[in-house]
């Protein structure tokens, strides 16, 4: 007897494929009545795949009381009501560990084309400015520079191994210095910015998050520093980080989040002095299938009764 599982975003072809030969889907991601779908899914889906993007509120979740099990195919879930699915005894799987490389080499991709003005320099070329113009502006160097990195979990110390590589020095920033780290600790984020050539921001995005990199912090970055965000749109305060890069109290940026995803505010795409990429960190084929596989072999477990691959609750 087939489970009957309710899609409230897809996965990839290949493994939407898998779903369904396995399971009875109600897909949600694709309904026209959606209400009418969630009514005559109600009482049967026992599973639900989502993603962190999708907001799976309390009074959602109360709409769904046969549901048992909820695979989110990323890393971050802070659109997803974890206590509430707890509360009903609903397990939640996430897709730690198979995005960590491509995220931590999106932050120093970001850093290095921030710093080094790699689209201007690109453009510097195609556009005949070189021959024209000769030489292009001086950069910064970043092999050597002070790093700080906000947020020290599994991302955070894989950019801090690709920044080691290049003889950066690097402390970082967390709500408490971590045992058996050796790298220096920093209590509060102005003081790291203040000693920082480099920020990058990886903390989880919600609301212990939201405005972390503050106006102030920015500042104490300064106009030769560079902020990076791999992290969440809200970790920043965007208005001062707008006014930050346009007055040049901030150097540079390289973000791949934004408050307003996917239509970002345009002040940005203005900015010299800040690169841009589409919340793609994760955003490469080995990747992504490793992340939709998650989903699918958390769910076979689940329903297997066998422990959960990667478990949040
Ligand atoms: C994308 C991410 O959200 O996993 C996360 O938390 O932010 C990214 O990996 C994910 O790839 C879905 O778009």
């Amino acid at each position: 007897m087939k489970q009957d599982v309710i899609i409230l975003e897809p996965l990839l072809p290949k493994q939407m494929e898998i779903l369904e030969k396995t399971y009875t889907l109600h897909r949600y991601d694709l309904a026209a009545d959606k209400n009418a779908l969630l009514a005559a899914a109600a009482p049967i889906c026992t599973g639900a795949v989502a993603s962190g993007h999708f907001p799976l509120h309390r009074d959602f979740i109360a709409r769904l009381p046969a549901v048992k099990i909820v695979a989110c195919s990323s890393v971050g879930y802070e659109t997803i009501d974890v206590n509430a699915l707890t509360e009903r005894a609903v397990k939640f799987t996430n897709t730690p560990d198979v995005l960590t490389d491509d995220v931590a080499d999106t932050a120093v991709m970001l850093m290095l084309a921030a710093r080094r003005r790699l689209i201007i320099g690109d453009r510097y070329v195609r556009s005949g400015d070189w021959g024209r113009e000769g030489m292009m502006e001086l950069t910064r160097r970043t092999a050597g520079s002070r790093v700080g990195i906000a947020g020290f979990g599994r991302i955070g110390q894989a950019i801090a191994r690709r920044c080691a590589a290049m003889e950066q020095e690097i402390a970082y920033f967390g709500r408490s210095q971590k045992p058996g780290i050796e790298n220096r600790y920093f209590g509060d984020l102005v003081s790291l910015a203040s000693w920082a050539d480099v920020l990058i921001a990886v903390t989880p995005g919600g609301a212990a998050t939201r405005g972390l990199i503050s106006k102030e912090v920015l500042e104490a970055l300064g106009p030769e520093g560079t902020f990076i965000n791999v992290s969440r749109g809200t970790v920043v305060d965007e208005p001062a980080l707008i006014a930050a890069l346009r007055s040049g109290k901030l150097g540079s940026a390289g973000l791949d989040v934004f408050l307003n995803e996917p239509d970002p505010d345009p002040a940005f795409g203005k900015m010299e002095n800040a690169v841009l990429y589409p919340h793609h960190a994760s955003g490469t084929v080995e990747t992504r299938d490793a992340m939709m596989q998650l989903v699918v072999d958390n769910l076979a477990a689940f329903y297997a009764g066998k422990p959960l691959l990667t478990p949040v609750n």
